[in-house]
Order: structure tokens, then C-alpha cells, then sequence
């Protein structure tokens, strides 16, 4: 109930602060709308996205980092593996301090990364391709070195006073227990305005105040900008962290200890918090003004209930919230992967799923559910499971090729400041952040450079885009075929999808059904062969012969059908019904 009441005086805090500066806020007048190229509303559903980490996909100018021009020089491979747009993390200035989530200024480009000549001419390329380009929005924080923070920080008079989270404090005293996501306290003295100031991150990333209104109307300004330059959606970063109870409450302390050395906590008073479902809605008209903008969330949430809520309770949010509640389990299991298909096809309102099992911020999903022994059946496994339920898609460079972790062997090799926080225990993210792994040559086809900005994954000799393209039966070529069949076959580019056979302790299957054509899908989630029949009247298909559209392992002598279908251990298997 306290919590309650916070709210109830953040609405009123937010309510003066529009009163305080509607008036004053002058805004920038806007170019015609006309330069922003028309895009299809819905080329978004069931599409293929694919992430690129832009320092690791393709170095042009030989200096071990990647570049913009890096991943125009890899087009026509995203074309050629089915994708339909990209989603580029973070090349605006920064200190590089949590590697471009720290932004200087949300209007140019890194320097490292190239010139806005380039983003131009990357678009324009991918558009000719057509691949959509979307583009990170980091909005819960800046670096503590943009602009705005070093007037915030100057006094607690300056126009931008406000623009933080500023709290009185004794040095050496936290206003409260909050914790950094990142570790240690989230509150970081200032000597300046004798005040501390908070970040749910690194200290070096201070938290925006989104009750401010012109905050919000400074984001959504630069945000019509990238719109104008052809950015056909935006990845939301760190959205649930938006808004913080101005009670201040401590959070309750759990047991245990966090990798990071500190006392667990709960997050109730730093996340998820109701409010942002009111900047949510505020984004979704900014990005509505060019139809077919979409708005993907970083939304880690704790179950379906709170996903449903992200797309809006009108559906007027977001489109694409990450569903992390299907990719990230970790653990493979028919049963608990089944109630998560269930519950992103029947709880969400019909809305489209985005599901994801690989990012820049998690172990490889090749470490994460692979056995050691049927490795490249799992992968195959995890590619169905991602590419053939009804749902948009997100990918995230080299999980097509069987890109696997390769994290550093002691910490003085760490980039990621986390993983110097947390060494041993949490490596950090280094290891899933590897260069792209293109071809046998030097840096694997990666940089001409002596040395790249994080080693090569010494995988790359047989793991690599070319000897991958000439092989038929390699990982690359069975994502490429789920893509192709995911466009051109109407039940799974169309479909809905039915789960049958829900009994099953290690095979999950589904149908997928539209205009008169069903795809079975199968899979085998045990470490030894699993036979499954289907009795059709049950499951209401006519046909009881199958034409295999994909199967991840060697064909059967013989063909399967719905009385027998024999899987191997962790095989995967798409087939039309006849
Ligand atoms: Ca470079
Ligand atoms: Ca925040």
C-alpha cells in the first residue's frame, strides 16, 4: 500500500512538471514527413531480425574493431540467409564504458564505427536488399559524460537540474540499499552538488529522470530524427528500469549473495514500475507517425502476465517485447518449453510472440543447452524451436553457424567491467561477443588487423560463413531452409498453431495450419530416440502421410507418417501432411 501512495506522487510530481515546462519547451520544427521512405505496417510479423554487434561483425578499416562499413560488406549474406531487418546495438559517441550503452550523443555516430555517411549508405544498401535497419534507443540512462549530465551535475540550479535522479545524503551513506544492476550500490556521490545521483548501472551511466518532461520530449525529438533517416524500428534498451519509486524505499534483502559480493534484494521499487506503461504508449504515437515503425522491448519480465501488459492494454505500446521467458529456460525440457509455446500463443491477445534464445548480454545458447555430445542436434533443435512457432524471430550473429562462447581465461583479459566485478563467477559478456566468424582466413575473415579488439573464437577454422555456404548438411544450411520454408510455406508463415500429443514427457510437437495446408513439427528433447504417433482423428487432420520440409538428422529408410515417426536423440523434424 505505501508503494501505492509513491506512485500516487510521482503521477502528481509528473503532472507539475509538465505545468512547469509546457510552456517554456521549445520545440525543434520538424522536416516534411514526406523524406521518410513508406514502409509495409506489417513487415514486422514473423519476420526474421537479426542482431549485429557492430564492433564484432566486420572490420573495414583494419584498426580490429568493426564498423558501419562492415556490415554494409555483409549484405548480401543477410539477404542470402532470409533475414528481414537488423537490429544494430548501440555506434552513437561513447566512452565505450558499457561498450556503446553509454552515450554521449544520441544524434551522430561513434567515430570508431564511422560517419553518418555511412549509416546513410548502410541503409540504403540494406533497403535495396530488403532488410530493414533498426537501431538500439538507450533511454533509461546516458554516460556521465553527455552533455546534459555535465550541466546536471554543475549545480542544483542549472536548467537541467532536474533532467537525473538527484537525492540528498551524507557522503559515505547511500540514500538507500538499491542496487546497481551491475553490482554495488546504485547511488553514486557527487562532490559538486553534494548529492547523490543514481544509476541502475554503472556509476559512469547516470539515470535519466522520465518524470521530466522534457526529458521525454528530448528523447522522442531524436528519436523522429533516426526515423527521418530511414530507421525502420527501435530496440528499446533497459525499459523496465525507466522509473524509480520516489518513496525510496530500501528494497527487502533476500538470502544469499549476488555474483558481485552484495546482500540479494528485491527489485520492487526500481523496476517494472506502472509508469512506464505511460512512456510505452508516448513511444508508440512517435514511432505511429511513420506506419510500420516498430518497437521492440528489452523486457525481461517475470512471467506472460506482465509480457501481455508490454504490448498494451489497447495494443497501443509495443509491438515486439522480447518473450525471454521461452529462449532463456536453459533447460531442455518438453514440458516446460510446451507451457511456454502455450503461453505465448494464447496469452498474449493475440499478439505476435518475439522470441529470442541468443544476445549480446547471455551465454551463448550453444553453452547454455548444449551437452557436450549431441551439440550440433541441439543447435538444430533450438533453430526449430525458434523459427517454425507462430512468431517474429530474433537472431543474433553467428547462432546460424554454431558460434560458441569463448570467454577469457583470466581476468585481466576481461573488457566487460562486469566480468572484472564479477571474476570468477561471472566472466562477463566477452565470451558471446566475439569477432563474426566469416572464413578460415586470418581473424577468420574478420579484420586484416595484427590483433582484434576481442580474440577470435579458435572455432572459426571449421564454425565459419564459407566452409558453412558450401556444405549442404551444415548448421547454416538448416537455418537458411527453416527461413526459406518460414516465407514460402502458408502454414508457417501464416498459420496458427496447435499443440498436440500434450502428454508427451520428451517430444513436443505442434501443428501449424492455414488455407488447407498443416505442418507437423516434432521434437525430441531426450538424449535417446523417441518414437511418436498421432492419432489424426484426435488431432483433426485428414492426411496421414508426411513430406519432410526439414529434419535434423539422417532420413529414415522408411518415410515417416503420422502412425511412426521416429526421432533420434534431440531430432528435429518439419513435415507438411498429405
Ligand atoms: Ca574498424
Ligand atoms: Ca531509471
Amino acid at each position: 500500500m505505501t508503494k501505492f501512495r509513491g506512485y500516487r506522487a510521482l503521477e502528481v510530481s509528473a503532472a507539475l512538471w509538465i505545468f512547469l515546462f509546457s510552456a517554456g519547451c521549445a520545440r525543434q520544427p520538424e522536416r516534411p514527413a514526406a523524406v521518410t521512405p513508406a514502409l509495409d505496417p506489417n513487415w514486422w510479423k514473423g519476420a526474421v531480425i537479426y542482431e549485429v554487434y557492430p564492433c564484432s561483425f566486420g572490420d573495414t578499416n583494419g584498426d580490429g574493431v568493426g564498423d558501419l562499413n562492415g556490415v554494409t560488406a555483409h549484405l548480401d549474406y543477410l539477404q542470402q540467409l532470409g533475414v528481414d531487418g537488423i537490429w544494430m546495438t548501440p555506434f552513437s559517441p561513447s566512452p565505450q564504458v558499457d561498450f556503446g550503452y553509454d552515450v554521449t550523443d544520441y544524434t551522430s555516430i561513434d567515430p570508431q564505427y564511422g560517419a553518418i555517411a555511412d549509416f546513410e549508405r548502410l541503409v540504403a544498401e540494406a533497403r535495396k536488399r530488403n532488410i530493414k535497419v533498426i537501431t538500439d534507443l538507450v533511454l533509461n540512462h546516458t554516460s556521465d559524460q553527455h552533455p546534459w549530465f555535465v550541466e546536471s551535475r554543475s549545480s542544483r540550479t542549472n536548467p537541467k537540474a532536474d533532467w537525473y535522479i538527484w537525492v540528498d545524503g551524507k557522503p559515505g551513506t547511500p540514500p538507500n540499499n538499491w542496487l546497481s544492476i551491475f553490482g554495488h550500490s546504485a547511488w553514486q556521490w557527487d562532490a559538486t552538488r553534494q548529492q547523490y545521483y543514481y544509476h541502475a548501472f554503472y556509476k559512469q551511466q547516470p539515470d535519466l529522470n522520465w518524470c521530466n518532461r522534457q526529458v521525454r520530449d528530448a528523447m522522442y525529438s531524436m528519436i523522429r530524427g533516426w526515423m527521418k533517416r530511414g530507421v525502420a524500428g527501435f530496440r528499446l534498451d533497459a525499459v523496465p528500469q525507466l522509473f524509480e519509486d520516489p518513496s525510496r524505499q530500501d528494497e527487502k534483502v533476500l538470502p544469499g549473495l549476488t555474483p558481485y559480493g552484495d546482500r540479494q534484494t528485491t527489485r520492487v521499487h526500481t523496476d517494472n514500475l506502472p509508469e512506464v506503461h505511460d512512456v510505452y504508449r508516448e513511444l508508440r504515437q512517435v514511432a505511429d507517425s511513420v506506419p510500420g515503425t516498430v518497437l521492440i522491448g528489452e523486457t525481461y519480465l517475470p512471467n506472460v502476465e506482465e509480457l501481455a501488459k508490454a504490448y498494451g492494454a489497447k495494443n497501443d505500446e509495443l509491438q515486439l517485447p522480447m518473450d525471454t521467458q521461452y529462449g532463456f529456460i536453459n533447460k531442455l525440457s518438453a514440458p516446460v518449453f510446451r507451457a511456454k509455446l502455450r503461453d505465448a500463443e494464447t496469452g498474449l491477445n493475440g499478439n505476435m510472440p518475439l522470441l529470442v534464445f541468443d544476445n549480446h548480454d547471455n551465454r551463448r545458447s550453444w553453452n547454455r543447452y548444449g551437452d557436450g555430445k549431441h551439440d550440433d542436434a541441439i543447435a538444430r533443435l533450438i533453430a526449430t524451436l525458434l523459427l517454425t512457432p507462430r512468431a517474429t524471430a530474433l537472431m543474433y550473429y553467428g547462432e546460424e553457424l554454431g558460434m560458441s562462447n569463448h570467454d577469457p581465461t583470466s581476468v585481466d583479459q576481461v573488457k566487460d567491467p562486469i566480468g572484472r566485478t564479477g571474476w570468477p563467477k561471472d566472466k562477463g559478456r566477452d565470451g558471446e561477443r566475439t569477432p563474426m566468424q566469416w572464413d578460415v582466413g586470418p581473424n577468420a575473415g574478420f579484420s586484416a588487423a595484427a590483433s582484434t579488439w576481442l580474440p577470435v573464437a579458435p572455432s572459426y577454422t571449421t564454425v565459419n560463413v564459407a566452409a558453412e555456404t558450401a556444405n549442404p548438411g551444415s548448421l547454416l544450411s538448416f537455418y537458411r531452409n527453416l527461413i526459406r520454408l518460414r516465407k514460402q510455406n502458408p502454414a508457417l508463415r501464416d498459420g496458427d498453431l496447435r499443440i498436440v500429443d500434450e502428454d508427451n514427457k520428451d517430444v513436443l510437437s505442434f501443428l501449424r495450419t492455414a488455407n488447407g495446408t498443416t505442418v507437423l513439427v516434432a521434437l525430441n528433447f531426450s538424449n535417446s530416440p523417441r518414437t511418436v504417433s498421432f492419432d489424426r482423428a484426435k488431432i483433426g487432420v485428414a492426411g496421414r502421410s508426411l513430406t519432410v520440409l526439414a529434419e535434423s538428422f539422417a532420413p529414415p529408410e522408411t518415410p515417416a507418417s503420422l502412425d511412426k515417426l521416429v526421432l533420434p536423440a534431440f531430432g528435429a523434424y518439419v513435415g507438411e501432411v498429405r
